[in-house]
């Protein structure tokens, strides 16, 4: 027998939570009701009795719902009513069939209207004249979001997710499943739910030749030589992961960009693709080299402000539109690491983005022109100035469909650094935020590290720029200065592994960047308490400790790698392991050394950033400047990014400042330990699979940790002359030992080693 729902009667809907009732907030009570109701959901099985599982599925695994959740789930889910009127609206209706058949080992009957309790409505007004009869008010979906409601239909008791437009019922089907997957009620719902930036977008650094810049998850997804006769169904699997997370843009190429993806041969390949992701609501973006008029074209210059340069980049854009009219359009690295841009033509950085931007505009597209120009031709004594001092002076000087896409930080997706000085200084541009998802500088494949403390630390830094509350995130929804054309992106960590991101607990970087990009306010938290739900259990026995992890996994690394607000301590090209020692050498740019970073010398360590050195700290406002400025209120975690300071600085805690150094690099590698301890305990919640495959990169984890500790102390100490504290271990080995030591390959690597000197690799790390 089906239980009835509880309703209100019509024409009214039933209103049971608050409008204010957030999608996190729901899953803590629901944990707790979890907690204290359905036990028999919750015992932990041995870990063998768990089919084991490659993670292919991410978070979208859809297994069956035990205990009393599932007979209060089978009462909702009795019927599916909705048309298929566009190939969105069937993957939605697919996306729904897969997600309730999985979770309650029942699937709903398809109906085309409401004949009994516990049927699901889905549809837009156009789509469906029965969701155009309902008592809803559509506008607070906006274009692309979603309600969720339980409505009185026809006497029945029904749940009816509606948006405007289809891609906003699809992502109203995932969160509706996302509801039961976190074991949240369901009988009674108001949910409004959209987003608060237009442009969610991911950038992929995938090469045509198959590698992936910066990738740890193996080749890149797209198989360019089977396209487009061949669509991989892992395309579709891909396109559904990202639009259960709300992502609908993805650069298909890597920014370091080959001109070649600009030919027939190759935009054939792209449209296809193209239109795979199309019914998932995702447009494709591609990566172009600057120079592409002179490799392509056969022009002699690439010069934005000649006519022939113009004609040629039009009657490019137009080819693409021809093949993919919802083509979203082009992300330019420019004058940045080798590559061309306007500047090898005396011409600045927004007369470069404006010739694009005249090009897509006729067409609705978009220009993503990146910040992270470091070689311009005066090169500035510190590079973390350099993409302000070039794009401050161009505020109001870009296109209307130009955005300028600045890192989260002044220098290259570090542990921690501050967030970039151009957000919130540019009042008349467009402002999108560039994160790194995939972990070049946090462990790579295999360091538990969770980035969402990382956008959230940025997302919520004031910038002081209109006064208090001047957040990154208000600068880029729009909230702050009105722009209506918002964006965010997130560097991919996916690749061809079965696992998609490396590691299980990779994928939940990229869950993060989707769910903070729909809405930048969630809280780092929540979203991993839903994402340790969704791919793991919703046994708090489980997800506390695991959500605790998570929670902690970021600052430990930055303890263990570059604390107090150092930076740029990696192995020169791999970015993998510690080399402080690396300074500058003949022929190569002194900001590619990590002393230049460090500057530690016997006075000290730390780079002045302040009026004594740089003035760096005079790009943000001058609250943050005077607050920043002063080693006395500048918080502790960026001191040694703003300030030299002497050995024998004396902390606010009362330690020296070696002293303190020191303690951080020993909490970072006891953190990993402990984590590694906590793991253990959990086998019996987790398929031996993933377990075992968790439980190896801590133990990687912890050898790294140790080797970046013991390698950062014997360098830092042979330049101090400090002891170490009482009872702190002196590293095993000596300074020569570890300098000589480096990993020659690493994954992901554009120019592969050997990034080390031929000495002794025999040294374990
Ligand atoms: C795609 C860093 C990375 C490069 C990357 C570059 C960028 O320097 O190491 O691999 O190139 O950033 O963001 O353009």
């Amino acid at each position: 027998m089906m239980k009835p729902i509880p309703r209100t009667s019509v024409p009214g809907a039933s209103r049971g939570a608050p409008a204010s009732w957030s999608l996190p907030r729901a899953l803590a009570v629901a944990c707790l009701l979890v907690t204290q109701l359905a036990h028999a959901d919750l015992k932990p099985a041995p870990s063998s009795a768990l089919p084991a599982e490659d993670g292919y599925r991410l978070w979208l695994r859809y297994v069956p719902v035990a205990g009393p959740w599932r007979s209060r789930y089978r009462a909702g889910a009795t019927e599916l009513v909705g048309a298929d009127a566009s190939p969105t609206l069937r993957a939605a209706r697919a996306e729904l069939l897969r997600g309730l058949t999985g979770l309650l080992q029942l699937q709903p009957q398809s109906m085309t209207s409401v004949t009994r309790d516990g049927a699901i409505v889905f549809g837009t007004p156009r789509s469906s004249a029965l969701v155009k009869s309902l008592p809803l008010d559509l506008r607070q979906a906006g274009t692309e979001g979603y309600l969720i409601r339980t409505l009185t239909i026809d006497g029945h008791g029904a749940t009816v997710i509606a948006a405007n437009t289809d891609v906003g019922v699809l992502y109203g089907a995932f969160g509706f499943l996302r509801l039961l997957q976190t074991r949240q009620p369901i009988r009674h719902l108001d949910i409004a739910s959209s987003p608060k930036i237009s442009r969610r977008v991911l950038d992929h650094w995938d090469n045509l030749n198959g590698s992936v810049e910066r990738g740890y998850a193996g080749d890149s997804l797209w198989k360019w030589e089977s396209l487009p006769e061949y669509l991989s169904p892992r395309y579709t699997d891909y396109a559904r992961a990202c639009a259960s997370i709300g992502i609908n843009g993805a650069v298909l190429d890597n920014v370091n960009a080959s001109p070649f993806i600009l030919t027939p041969f190759y935009l054939r390949k792209v449209a296809a693709l193209a239109g795979v992701l199309r019914p998932y609501g995702i447009r494709v973006y591609l990566s172009v080299p600057f120079s592409a008029p002179v490799s392509l074209g056969k022009l002699k210059s690439a010069d934005p402000l000649d006519p022939r340069v113009q004609a040629w980049w039009s009657a490019k854009v137009a080819e693409i539109y021809r093949d993919i009219p919802d083509f979203g359009g082009l992300l330019m690295k420019a004058n940045s690491e080798g590559q061309p841009g306007p500047e090898d033509y005396g011409r600045t950085q927004a007369q470069g983005a404006n010739t694009l931007a005249r090009a897509l505009a006729p067409h609705g597209g978009i220009v993503m022109w990146r910040a992270f120009v470091y070689t311009t031709a005066a090169r500035s004594e510190d590079r973390a100035k350099q993409a302000y001092d070039t794009f401050k002076p161009l505020d109001g000087k870009f296109a209307d469909n130009v955005l300028v896409q600045v890192k989260n930080g002044p220098f290259d997706f570090q542990p921690r650094e501050p967030f970039h000085p151009l957000f919130g200084a540019m009042p008349h541009t467009h402002l999108m935020p560039e994160l790194q998802i995939t972990k070049e500088y946090l462990g790579q494949r295999t360091s538990i590290v969770y980035l969402g403390p990382l956008f959230q630390e940025v997302l919520r830094a004031d910038t002081w720029t209109r006064g208090a509350g001047s957040t990154v995130a208000r600068v880029i929804d729009g909230s702050l200065y009105g722009e209506r054309l918002t964006a965010i992106a997130g560097v991919a960590n996916t690749g061809s592994l079965r696992n998609w991101s490396g590691s299980i607990f990779n994928q939940a970087n990229w869950y993060a960047f989707g769910r903070l990009a729909w809405d930048p306010d969630l809280s780092a938290r929540d979203i991993a308490a839903e994402w340790v739900a969704m791919t793991f259990t919703s046994d708090p026995h489980f997800l506390t400790p695991v959500v605790t992890m998570m929670m902690e996994s970021r600052e430990a690394a930055v303890d263990y790698m570059t604390p107090l607000g150092l930076a740029g301590q990696m192995a020169a090209q791999t970015h993998f392991g510690p080399a402080p020692w690396v300074a500058p050498s003949a022929g190569l740019p002194p900001d590619w050394s990590s002393t230049y970073y460090s500057r530690a010398d016997a006075s000290g360590i730390g780079f002045d950033r302040t009026a004594t050195g740089s003035d760096a700290v005079a790009q943000y406002s001058p609250h943050l400047a005077a607050l920043w400025g002063n080693p006395a209120t500048c918080p502790d975690d960026l001191l040694l990014w703003f300030h030299h300071l002497s050995w024998d600085y004396r902390m606010r805690s009362g330690e020296t400042l070696w002293d303190s150094l020191v303690g951080h690099y020993d909490r970072g590698v006891a953190w990993v330990k402990q984590a590694r301890a906590t793991w253990s305990t959990l086998a019996p919640y987790v398929d031996p699979q993933r377990f075992q495959l968790t439980a190896n990169f801590l133990a990687i984890e912890q050898k790294d940790a140790q080797w970046w500790r013991d390698a950062s102390i014997a360098y830092f100490q042979s330049i101090s002359h400090r002891p170490l504290p009482a009872g702190v271990a002196a590293p095993p080995d000596t300074l020569a030992h570890y300098e000589a030591f480096c990993v020659p390959y690493v994954e992901g690597t554009p120019a592969p080693g050997p990034g080390c000197p031929p000495a002794d690799l025999a040294v374990p790390r």
